[in-house]
């Protein structure tokens, strides 16, 4: 039931005395995520008439016809943060670099760094599924007032002060973490506020959904054949139902609800996996654990992942911890060998 007396921004003035170290700043960078949120939530919802209405008339940041969602959803977050002013530093999976953001006063006296996939899913759009934006926050860890280093967002997922997504699909929801649950709130697109519509979420004590993109079966380890083959067993608490959207906010956010697993695991031709550890899979890693799910890699928790590139990847096991561990179990009986 969507508490109308409960809105994102007085969610967050209440719940500030939370965040450690605070001063204002780690509230103003999540409202910024909001609004910026709400621009791209605009045009994704009228991705689809750009096809039926040629150009649809509309202009972009630049004055330029519409470009590629995942693109303009980039520039949206990254020069909303840069105006306010509020990190020192951005990474993106649209961005081969990290972006050091010098103030107007030229220093970066600010204290928290960001690491994002702006439109994750993006080639959904021309199909009209549901995608996403992650986001992963951190405190920097280099001198304040000194430009940030590729060691500010090289820190393990345990570091994280805040994490969340934004789903944009029948409806829109800003869903995030700042280490003291995880709450769900519902933009009302007429008047452009969020409402606190999941308070405290938390993953069901067991689930029956398992997301997996089958069509790679035959390239995945034999753990997660076997699990998979268990899954599909005829027996008391099986078969369990396969769902998978192809968007990872989309299949997260339903097995956090009704309870499920995803897993991107490495495979012959991806043998780190798909998923980009520091702003796919620790933000979500984040919120699952929070909302008393788990993730691992297969074999060991993500948030404790030593980060070594900014765009490394890594295999990703993630949902109910039930069956996180279950999947697990049988990745473990093959520790040593390859994927086939
Ligand atoms: P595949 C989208 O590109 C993404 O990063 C996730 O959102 C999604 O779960 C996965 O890749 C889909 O990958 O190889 O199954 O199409």
């Amino acid at each position: 039931m969507t508490d109308k007396s409960k809105t994102l921004g007085e969610f967050i003035i209440n719940n500030q005395g939370e965040f450690k170290y605070s001063s204002g700043e780690l509230s103003r960078l999540i409202n910024s995520i909001r609004l910026a949120g709400k621009v791209v939530n605009h045009e994704v919802n009228k991705a689809g008439l750009v096809d039926i209405l040629g150009s649809a008339g509309d202009e972009n940041v630049q004055g330029e016809d519409q470009q590629k969602l995942d693109v303009y959803a980039n520039d949206v977050f990254i020069n909303t943060l840069v105006k306010r002013e509020i990190v020192c530093g951005i990474a993106s999976e649209e961005e081969d670099d990290y972006i050091s953001i010098i103030g107007n006063n030229k220093k970066n006296d600010n204290k928290y760094v960001v690491l994002m996939d702006p439109l994750d899913g993006s080639s959904n759009i021309d199909v009209n599924v549901s995608v996403g934006t992650i986001f992963s926050i951190y405190r920097r860890v280099t001198p304040e007032g000194s430009p940030v280093t590729l060691e500010d967002f090289l820190q393990p997922g345990n570091k994280q002060v805040a994490a969340g997504y934004i789903v944009y699909g029948t409806s829109t929801m800003l869903v995030y973490t700042t280490g003291h649950g995880v709450n769900g709130f519902t933009l009302l697109p007429a008047i452009g506020t969020y409402y606190l519509s999941h308070p405290n979420m938390k993953f069901p004590e067991n689930g029956n959904i398992y997301s997996v993109n089958e069509g790679n079966y035959v390239h995945f380890p034999q753990g997660v054949k076997d699990y998979i083959k268990y899954c599909q067993k005829e027996e008391e608490d099986r078969p369990y139902t396969s769902r998978y959207i192809g968007s990872l906010v989309s299949d997260f956010h339903r097995n956090m609800i009704k309870g499920g697993i995803y897993i991107y695991p490495n495979t012959s031709q991806n043998p780190n996996g798909k998923l980009r550890l520091l702003y796919e899979c620790n933000p979500m890693s984040f919120i699952a654990e929070q909302a008393g799910g788990s993730a691992s890699n297969g074999f060991d928790r993500i948030l404790d992942i030593q980060p070594n590139e900014l765009h490394q990847r890594v295999p990703f096991f993630c949902g109910t911890k039930s069956m996180v561990e279950k999947a697990e179990s049988f990745m473990k009986k093959y520790k040593s060998s390859p994927a086939v």
